[in-house]
């Protein structure tokens, strides 16, 4: 293989490793805020300053939620798709800068209007809750940049496959672009309630604003983001992991097939965030419930593809009997326990998806803290961990050091601490949901005494599951600064596994983008265009804005 498929040119990995420089910032201001917030919700302490609980809630969501995804997922993408399909041209690259500083400057922007209390209105942002213009003029910078940079892999993937008729491409650099469409077709949603409705409201060219309008504008984007956070982690599943434990991928086209289907159907599914909501036709509420159920199935081809690629290897290795193969799986390799761990938490965590979804149980946790707990665990176990799997090799290769056996055990040690806050945290969650405690809201905001002394244990237990979990961003970002500059030089693998010899060729009709983006806009025509028409036309009296604080 040529060499620079085997190594991120150095150019392109500074390009990538100056989105994990943010990503990981994020993540340690993020993760105080976050600690503040479940000491606040036990009701044994008061923020000091007169910071408010929304405000702290509101940089804890927008940081972690939005900008330590949104870098890493960037900066990793740009580092496959040079490492999978060649090194970047010049302009790529240039254009992968211009969208790394006109996100750098969005968030700045947006993050000064939160500090500043201008911007209280949680990760979600959607109105009647309303923040200053200059928090929704980042966002839409966040979001152009998020474009340009991925129009640099979009513009690599287009080169590839010009340079290379009639062959499938790189599977990694296929999986980026399908997460990279997914993006740009789902954020046209948050752009539009943005542009359209948020900024001209906050500043003052209009009075009010069409509040269901604009949450489902949001959910549209909502839902798919959800899977543009987990298609990383998939992708690390399918592609990295099998060539670190020292496998083969199972099936090349089940990996590219799932990948179409989560472009497919993660879109069209918004209305199962807002089952409860009136102005919206039960029929097609109904409708996104079963299409969220098609969106199911590519995560368990992904169940079925891993446990086939776990099994092939045991017994290459001579294990016997169902589970045999466990036993011969790398433990010790922080690159693979770590994610492993997220997969793990993912069964869990699904089923409590598949719950959420289901309409009659989504009216028992709608709006309580077990949602939360639910994307602790998708969120903020399973992809967070893999994040962190990926950090362990991505980031020594990008910076020209190794993982030391000191930091691999290190990493080991971060994610059991991780695993256990977590379980604690969201379990607790979890269980107070079914009691009915909502979510967002701090302890003096309970109004029923008696019923929230009932929720104190869950809350203490979330407390010391948040405490845990903020020893465990300590260890992480100490192992983040060690292999950045101070690790030992040298040359770290960008593991990147091949498909076993006996699996069918794979079919172009799996990049025929034609026949892919044709369904994918029946299906969003098909699922939104009359509730829409609905919308509008029966339209409630505008809302005027309120604020948190
Ligand atoms: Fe969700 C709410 C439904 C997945 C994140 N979700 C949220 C919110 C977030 C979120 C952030 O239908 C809150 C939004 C807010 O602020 O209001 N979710 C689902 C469904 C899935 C799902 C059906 N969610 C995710 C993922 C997320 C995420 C992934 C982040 C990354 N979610 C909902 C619904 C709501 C919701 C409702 C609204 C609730 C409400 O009323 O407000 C599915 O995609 C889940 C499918 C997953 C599986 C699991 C497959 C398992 C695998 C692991 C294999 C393991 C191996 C290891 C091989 C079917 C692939 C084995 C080893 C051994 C030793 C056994």
């Amino acid at each position: 293989m040529k060499k620079d498929l085997l190594k991120v040119n150095r150019k392109d990995a500074k390009l990538a490793m100056a989105h994990l420089y943010v990503a990981f910032t994020a993540l340690a201001l993020g993760g105080l805020a976050g600690l503040l917030q479940v000491l606040v919700r036990s009701g044994r302490f008061t923020l000091p300053a007169g910071i408010g609980y929304y405000q702290v809630l509101t940089v804890h969501g927008v940081l972690l939620g939005l900008v330590l995804t949104t870098f890493f997922i960037i900066g990793f993408q740009h580092a496959a798709v040079s490492r999978t399909s060649g090194t970047y041209s010049n302009k790529s690259r240039f254009l992968g800068w211009i969208g790394f500083w006109v996100m750098l400057i969005g968030t700045v922007m947006s993050a000064l209007m939160i500090l500043l209390n201008e911007a209280t209105v949680l990760y979600t942002f959607y109105a009647p809750l309303q923040a200053h213009w200059i928090f929704y003029l980042g966002l839409v910078f966040v979001v152009v940049g998020s474009w340009i940079g991925g129009s640099a892999m979009i513009i690599e993937y287009i080169k590839w496959r010009k340079n290379h008729p009639g062959q499938p491409s790189p599977l990694l650099t296929f999986m980026v672009i399908i997460n990279t469409v997914l993006w740009i077709v789902a954020t046209l949603g948050v752009a539009g309630t943005v542009i359209f409705q948020l900024l001209p409201w906050s500043l003052g060219f209009v009075e009010r604003v069409d509040v269901l309008v604009s949450r489902t504008l949001f959910w549209y984007f909502g839902h798919p983001l959800v899977y543009f956070w987990l298609l990383p982690a998939y992708m690390a599943w399918y592609v990295i992991i099998p060539k670190i434990i020292g496998g083969k991928i199972f099936s090349d086209s089940l990996a590219r097939l799932s990948f179409i289907l989560f472009l497919l159907f993660s879109i069209p599914v918004g209305f199962h965030h807002q089952l409860v909501e009136p102005g919206i036709d039960a029929f097609w509420k109904f409708l996104q419930v079963v299409l969220t159920f098609m969106v199911v199935i590519p995560s368990l081809m992904t169940a079925f593809s891993l446990f086939a690629t776990f099994e092939m290897h045991g017994r290459s290795k001579g294990s016997k009997g169902v589970f045999g193969w466990f036993r011969k799986l790398p433990w010790g390799d922080a690159r693979f326990t770590v994610p492993f761990i997220g997969m793990v938490a993912f069964i869990p965590a699904g089923a409590g998806g598949i719950i959420n979804a289901s309409n009659q149980m989504n009216q028992v946790i709608h709006n309580t803290i077990w949602v939360t707990g639910h994307f602790h665990l998708t969120l903020a176990t399973s992809v967070v961990l893999t994040f962190f799997g990926i950090a362990y090799w991505l980031v020594p290769h990008l910076t020209g050091r190794i993982l030391t056996k000191a930091m691999n055990k290190l990493a080991i040690v971060q994610a059991i601490v991780w695993a256990v806050g977590m379980s604690i945290m969201s379990g607790a969650m979890h269980a107070v949901g079914l009691l009915g405690a909502p979510r967002r809201s701090s302890y003096s905001t309970y109004g029923d005494a008696s019923q929230a002394l009932e929720w104190i244990p869950y809350q203490i237990a979330q407390a010391v599951g948040g405490t845990i979990l903020f020893i465990g961003i300590f260890l992480i970002l100490y192992i983040f600064i060690n292999l950045a500059f101070f690790a030992p030089k040298g040359e770290q693998e960008f593991p990147v596994g091949e498909t076993v010899e006996a699996a069918e060729k794979t079919p172009m009709v799996l990049e025929n983008w034609k026949i892919w983006m044709t369904v994918l806009v029946a299906l969003i025509l098909v699922a939104y265009s009359v509730p829409f028409i609905d919308m509008i036309q029966n339209a409630p009296p505008a809302s005027k804005g309120y604020r948190l604080w």
